[in-house]
């Protein structure tokens, strides 16, 4: 397989939002970033990926873009900026940024100058018509909620926004639109960035004639948008025209990708991208409709309360699922492209809420889902505050939730069921985007040491105790035992490149795999579970001489055939 740096590195997202603000107005900042990047550094990151910090209208926290050459004013000055990607370069790291090309704000030039039927921009934007009997062009939904058609008073038209109606898509098909962007994209790369992080990127091509979707409980038009008819020409056409040019990663965000079409977006004998972040193991828990589809929970939303424990209803899922997925994608892509392994983002719940234990085993689990994801083949991703086991938090009141998706869903939630918020905040506990958006907890400080004024968002009370000061103290902190498996990854070839091999296909709470390389093995060993658990080795493997690696128990057994686990254990072996 091929050496390349990109396959080597460890990434940190920033949500700069939420990350450090340094000035006291209560958002997250460029110059606050720039403070943390010897933080970055202590822990052991190689690329640093910056969610958007373009000119923006915050409709949706800067995934609506209003200047692509601009910094947004709360976040700093294109100096700052600069200052920033020196900064991360001084210490070894790089920089990629996040860049929205599948819609921009509707308060971006293009799209004011497409309001006129005239302009040279009139088809940068999908305009349409109502229909004949007046309705809206088509039954098409958008992924926020609610339609995905706005009717535009000056243009007397509809127009298509996929997302919020802030964020219009951009018509692809126009080939001025494409032309624009790329000069865009060369413009960043000129700057001495080392990548991007391409924000929905399989959704730019829709079917043509925009027809009707299936009617669904959840996103109603996405087989017409989600990896449509025109993708691969557009993204192969960005590849040969911009990326080819460039040393540099991308990583393509990609709801609705399965691994074939992974493959089709991968490597130069696909359209040039060298990995996907796609949503399979994100979407498991929740139900037919999506995230935010309650269809078959089968109990009255106001009667939760009385359940004893209302957050299993939310939060169950089977880890034979979550293997199936991971599995068919280590073996799906070896060789044919490569696996961006994340656990949790910015649009999704806190890691460790949701596939881990956020009460009495938090440390446990954080650290064994980080083993998990660190000596899965790909390359790992950690996102802020996923190092210090960040939770989600209590939401009490809807004034608290500030993400549009939530709002959104939220109110559709209350109205659809008749009920108010009292009676849903076990879904947004569960659901909302602001879980994994509070101030990262940088000390016990008042507002967790995020800021000295008033922070946009709120500040999970649990700072006290989930602090990244104390955790840098502590040595068996989640904290240090990702720099150790920072370090073990930099170390060990077989973990970066080497082969997986899935050893249990269908155990309930273990998921253990090999991982080779040559003649070189490592065993992982994973206990997905809050109880003791006992396992033995298929006979047939090669333990000769095993080492222990690491493992999130201290006393763990150097004895790598007959298993005692304890609960939520991980143990990695050399074993060969
Ligand atoms: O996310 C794409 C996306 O599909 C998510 O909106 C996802 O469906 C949703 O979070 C599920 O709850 C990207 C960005 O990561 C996200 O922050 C933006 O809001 C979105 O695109 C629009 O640009
Ligand atoms: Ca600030």
């Amino acid at each position: 397989m091929d050496r390349e740096w990109w396959k080597e590195a460890v990434v940190y997202q920033i949500y700069p939002r939420s990350f450090n603000d340094s000035n006291g107005d209560g958002i997250g900042d460029l110059q606050g970033v720039i403070e943390k990047v010897p933080y970055l550094a202590d822990l052991g990151v190689d690329v640093v990926w910056l969610c958007p910090v373009y000119d923006s209208p915050n409709a949706d926290n800067g995934y609506d873009i209003r200047d692509y050459h601009s910094i947004m004013d709360e976040m700093g000055t294109m100096d700052d900026w600069e200052r920033l990607l020196e900064t991360v370069h001084d210490h070894d790291m790089r920089l990629i940024m996040d860049m929205v090309l599948n819609h921009t704000s509707d308060e971006h030039e293009w799209f004011l100058k497409s309001k006129d039927p005239d302009s040279d921009y009139s088809d940068y934007y999908y305009w349409r018509d109502a229909r004949e009997d007046g309705g809206l062009p088509n039954n098409w939904t958008s992924i926020f909620g609610g339609k995905a058609w706005k009717y535009d008073e000056e243009r007397e038209q509809y127009y298509l926004h996929v997302f919020d109606e802030k964020q219009p898509d951009l018509n692809w098909r126009n080939e001025d639109v494409r032309e624009d962007i790329f000069e865009m994209l060369h413009w960043w790369l000129g700057k001495g960035i080392d990548g991007f992080r391409l924000d929905v990127i399989n959704l730019i091509s829709k079917t043509e004639g925009l027809p009707d979707g299936e009617e669904n409980p959840g996103w109603v038009g996405w087989e017409h948008i989600v990896n449509g008819p025109r993708v691969h020409e557009y993204i192969s056409g960005m590849y040969d025209d911009v990326f080819a040019e460039y040393d540099m990663m991308t990583v393509a965000e990609m709801p609705g990708c399965g691994v074939e079409e992974a493959k089709q977006y991968c490597g130069e004998d696909g359209d040039g991208l060298n990995m996907i972040v796609h949503f399979e193991h994100a979407d498991i828990p929740y139900r037919p409709g999506g995230k935010w589809d309650l269809q078959d929970v089968d109990v009255e939303l106001h009667e939760l309360d009385d359940l004893d424990d209302p957050d299993t209803l939310f939060n169950d899922w089977d880890l034979n699922d979550l293997r199936d997925v991971l599995t068919r994608w280590q073996i799906g892509l070896d060789g044919e492209g490569w696996n961006a392994n994340y656990l949790g983002n910015h649009d999704h719940p806190r890691t460790v809420s949701r596939f881990g234990d956020s009460g009495f085993f938090r440390v446990a689990s954080a650290k064994l889902l980080a083993t998990l994801q660190f000596t899965l083949q790909g390359t790992p991703f950690i996102y802020q505050g996923e190092e210090i086991g960040m939770t989600n938090v209590e939401w009490e009141s809807f004034d608290e939730l500030r993400d549009v998706e939530a709002i959104q869903q939220t109110e559709e939630l209350m109205e659809r069921h008749d009920v108010g918020f009292e009676d849903v905040k076990h879904v947004v506990k569960h659901r909302s985007r602001d879980n994994s958006r509070t101030p990262v907890q940088w000390s016990d400080e008042e507002n967790a040491g995020f800021t000295e004024g008033e922070p946009w968002i709120k500040v999970n009370p649990n700072y006290e105790r989930i602090n990244v000061e104390d955790a840098r103290e502590n040595e068996d902190s989640i904290w240090h035992y990702y720099r150790e498996l920072i370090e073990l990854r930099e170390d060990n070839d077989t973990l970066v490149y080497g082969d997986f091999h899935l050893l249990y296909e269908d155990h309930p709470h273990i998921f253990a795999y090999l991982r080779t390389l040559g003649d070189r093995g490592v065993l992982v060993v994973l206990n997905v579970f809050a109880h003791n658990e006992v396992f033995t080795l298929p006979p047939n493997l090669d333990t000769d001489d095993p080492e222990l690696l690491i493992s999130n128990y201290a006393d763990a057994d150097d004895d790598p055939t007959e298993f005692d686990l304890r609960p939520y254990e991980a143990r990695v072996y050399q074993i060969t």
